[in-house]
């Protein structure tokens, strides 16, 4: 009787194991599910998708990216790199809008770290383009001259290189001094190197764009 009553307390545990998994599997985000994340070995974890990238905003060592490192060398990963160009026009309908996966309330992209949270990795573009990422700031006295950011709001002992941006900042009203282009980071950057980036972007405001390159 204790026999029979313990194999069914297994094959119960055995069950809902299997359950636990099979609903772990499935609520996974595919790119999560990556078996090496560092297919080159090189220490930097290959960024797919506008998804990866967003992603890096929890794994601002550059350690893991999902809380996974499974395939960085045995020195660990450092980093990320680009290994496709992104587009923030996830629905390839031409224009960034409410139907695409960062539209955010039409916020759009949320800066990768800040102040108290920095970036302290290396992140490689690895020539790949960035495109479309829009970010509309209701109020741009928050931002002092040059600190117009496109991708990280703050660096520490960090790289960032071989990035090409496409986007807009978009202010809700007020004047914009005119010299202080898009950066691919904000001013906030401590001991880091960006290296080789490129923003092609827009400043626009009540309908109007202008273009700026820096
Ligand atoms: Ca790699
Ligand atoms: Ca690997
Ligand atoms: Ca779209």
């Amino acid at each position: 009787m204790v026999l029979s009553n313990l194999f069914s307390a297994r094959i119960i545990i055995k069950s809902l194991l299997a359950i636990s998994i099979a609903l772990q599997s499935s609520m996974a985000l595919p790119d999560s599910n990556r078996t090496d994340f560092d297919v080159d070995d090189d220490g930097l974890i290959e960024i797919f998708d506008v998804v990866d990238l967003n992603e890096i905003r929890n794994s601002l060592d550059g350690a893991s990216l999902y809380g996974v490192s499974t395939g960085c060398p045995s020195t660990g990963c450092s980093g990320f790199e680009l290994a496709s160009n992104l587009n923030f026009d996830t629905d390839d309908d031409g224009t960034f809008d409410k139907d695409d996966i960062y539209w955010n309330n039409g916020a759009g992209w949320e800066l990768i770290g800040n102040i108290d949270n920095p970036f302290t990795a290396v992140f490689e573009g690895n020539n790949f383009t960035i495109s479309n990422l829009y970010i509309r700031v209701e109020d741009e006295l928050s931002f002092s001259a040059g600190e117009y950011s496109l991708l990280f709001g703050a660096l520490l002992n960090a790289v960032v290189q071989n990035t090409v941006i496409n986007g807009t900042i978009f202010f809700e009203g007020g004047i914009i001094v005119e010299d202080s282009l898009p950066q691919v980071v904000s001013s906030h950057s401590s001991n880091s190197n960006v290296i080789l980036c490129n923003s092609v972007d827009n400043f626009a405001e009540d309908g109007l764009i202008w273009g700026g390159r820096s």
